[in-house]
């Protein structure tokens, strides 16, 4: 069993600002709580970030055929990306988007998600606890 862990645009700078909206938890905290939580559960999961949208467009159809979930945030291209939407819908795999910040209560630009028509479900507002609850829902079909 595998997952992927895609990250977005500016997620290699969690920590640095906005903590009142992001947290105060840094990218590398989250890519060691995503490798425990997959060494617990006995899974593979790979991470991969990225600033650039054909970089997460290539690494989702790299997916294909090797690939059993995928955990998407997609930072700022989650409102802007029908290539990322049809890259998820092209290779079929299940996928979880998540959202460190809840988007129900920011800007309206916020409120389009592209990608939500590709996932099987969408955690918003969880912190990086939602990356754990996304893989959750992944390998168990419902959250911890
Ligand atoms: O809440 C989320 O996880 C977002 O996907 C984060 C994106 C934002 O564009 C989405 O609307 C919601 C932005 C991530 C930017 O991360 C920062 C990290 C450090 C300092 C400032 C921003």
């Amino acid at each position: 069993m595998k997952l992927l862990i895609l990250n977005g645009p500016n997620l290699n700078l969690l920590g640095i600002r906005e903590p009142e909206i992001y947290g105060a938890e840094t990218y590398e905290t989250l890519c060691r709580r995503v490798r425990d939580y997959a060494a617990a559960r006995g899974v593979e999961a790979e991470l991969y970030q990225s600033n650039h949208e054909g970089d997460l467009v290539d690494k989702i159809q790299a997916a294909y055929g090797n690939t059993d979930g995928i955990v998407i945030n997609a930072g700022a291209y989650t409102h802007t990306s029908i290539a990322l939407l049809d890259a998820l819908k092209a290779v079929d795999i299940p996928a979880v988007e998540v959202h460190i910040s809840d988007l129900s209560k920011r800007e309206a630009f916020r409120q389009l998600s592209y990608l939500r028509a590709a996932c099987i479900a969408t955690v918003s507002g969880h912190g990086l606890d939602g990356y754990i609850e996304a893989m959750a829902l992944l390998l168990d079909g419902k959250t911890p």
